[in-house]
């Protein structure tokens, strides 16, 4: 820690170039360093490599929109995404970059809610309203953006966004049957010939094979760095996990897998050493559901703030992300894209009926990480996930698992409610 504030750092002659509603922007972001000071800064005991993710965020309006307006430069797509369903294999071996533009943030809200219905997801909306209001850098970086079928309030959004931004949508199967992989298939090919008409290439099996091992090295980094938090004491906090797992769909692959090795060498050390975040007998939760994108911490913060540790994220912005590799030994485009189609048939998101594989994943999870309760998180008016509670507190009933499931948005207004339910939850886990 140092006595200078962190800074999230100013770029308004860039942002100017790039369209933006400077002035508002600008408050959002001296908005995000305090906060970032207040909860992530101020933590104790966190490893010295955090120091470069740290940088990530005080540069994240910055130096990243730069690397990003170079690759352009060179005729190179940048692509935005809201879901991890978008092969960004594809994107990676067409020398482009693939960027996700979930919005995790209460201050896009009011934008969208000009034109969108208050009711829907808060994710929709603040990504929406990032373009609507023009402040989000990432959002006018990108040439294009994928949208996907997955929700309801996603695929009605994206024909409202198409007018702000060019916006595809690849068609995602809702069952997994013979006949859904087929259909998902044929998608992913029309996404890379997409993907090829833009960027004015094509994608070699040598391209797409070295971007296969790119990602899949990226989700090894983030495997190792899961098995490392199941140490006891553990040795990294979960918000500072979950910061990694969302500066994953931003930051260069290749940089970021290696960053991530070295913070996970350095917590190798501090479990051999037994130094941990938190006392080893400081309460293990896992945090179950729906995405957190950046800057939603607000649930790993109240649950760290209350005295315990999140020690694991099934989401998609957490194992669902990483937890399946491709297969590297496909050796034609075709048989690239077949395995490539096989690993994303495996994420097992609530949009699928049935879905019961995700009830399995969790329960495993939960067994490997340690942890001592499961909290499931669900953003407002996602029915799928909401629905899909259910089927995940029964299997806790009968796994005699301490659980809790909290629906929320990105307002600060049920932050009391929401601290008095962890901190029950915790004594419970406490006994
Ligand atoms: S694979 S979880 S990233 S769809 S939370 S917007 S579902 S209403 S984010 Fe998701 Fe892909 Fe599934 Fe993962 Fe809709 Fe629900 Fe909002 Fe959601």
């Amino acid at each position: 820690m140092t006595d200078t504030p962190f800074e999230v750092k100013p770029h308004p002659e860039m942002w100017a170039g790039l369209g933006m509603d400077v002035p508002r922007f600008d408050k959002a972001r001296q908005m995000l360093g305090e906060v970032y000071d207040k909860m992530y800064i101020s933590q104790a005991n966190r490893p010295t490599a955090m120091q470069y993710f740290d940088d990530m965020v005080s540069e994240i309006f910055g130096g990243r929109i730069k690397e990003m307006l170079a690759v352009k430069e060179k005729g190179k797509p940048v692509v935005g995404t809201f879901c991890v369903y978008i092969p960004e294999e594809v994107v990676v071996a067409a020398g482009g970059v693939c960027v996700g533009l979930c919005g995790g943030s209460q201050g896009s809200v009011p934008d969208a809610e000009k034109i969108l219905p208050r009711n829907i997801c808060p994710m929709v909306k603040s990504a929406y309203g990032f373009k609507a209001g023009r402040i989000c850098p990432y959002f006018q970086v990108v040439d294009f953006v994928y949208g996907e079928t997955t929700c309801d309030a996603k695929k009605k959004t994206w024909e409202l966004l198409d007018r702000l931004v060019p916006t595809h949508v690849m068609e995602i199967p809702q069952m997994k049957n013979k006949r859904d992989k087929t259909l998902w298939l044929e998608e992913v090919h029309e996404f890379k010939n997409k993907v090829e008409e833009v960027c004015g290439t094509t994608i070699s099996a040598d391209d797409l094979a070295g971007a296969i091992k790119v990602i899949n090295n990226k989700r090894k980094a983030l495997q190792r760095l899961t098995r490392l938090r199941a140490n006891s004491p553990v040795p990294i906090s979960g918000k500072d996990a979950l910061l990694i797992e969302q500066i994953a769909f931003y930051d260069e692959p290749v940089r970021f897998a290696g960053k991530v090795n070295g913070l996970c060498d350095e917590l190798e050390e501090r479990v051999k050493k037994g130094t941990g975040f938190c006392g080893g007998d400081t309460p293990r939760i896992m945090v179950s559901g729906t995405p957190m994108a950046l800057p939603n911490w607000k649930v790993h913060n109240l649950v760290e703030t209350a005295g315990a540790v999140v020690v694991n994220e099934e989401s998609c912005i957490g194992t669902r992300y990483f937890k399946d590799l491709i297969d590297e030994g496909g050796s034609t485009i075709d048989e690239q894209l077949d395995v490539l189609t096989d690993r994303y048939m495996q994420i097992d998101c609530s949009c699928f009926t049935p879905n019961d594989e995700r009830i399995d994943q969790i329960l495993r999870e939960y067994k490997k990480s340690n942890a001592q309760g499961i909290l499931h998180y669900s953003l407002q008016f996602c029915h799928t996930y909401n629905i899909e509670e259910i089927k995940v507190r029964e299997a806790c009933e009968k796994e005699g698992i301490p659980y809790l499931s909290i629906e929320s948005d990105y307002s600060p207004e049920d932050v009391g409610q929401l601290q008095t339910r962890i901190e029950a939850f915790l004594e419970q886990i406490r006994g």
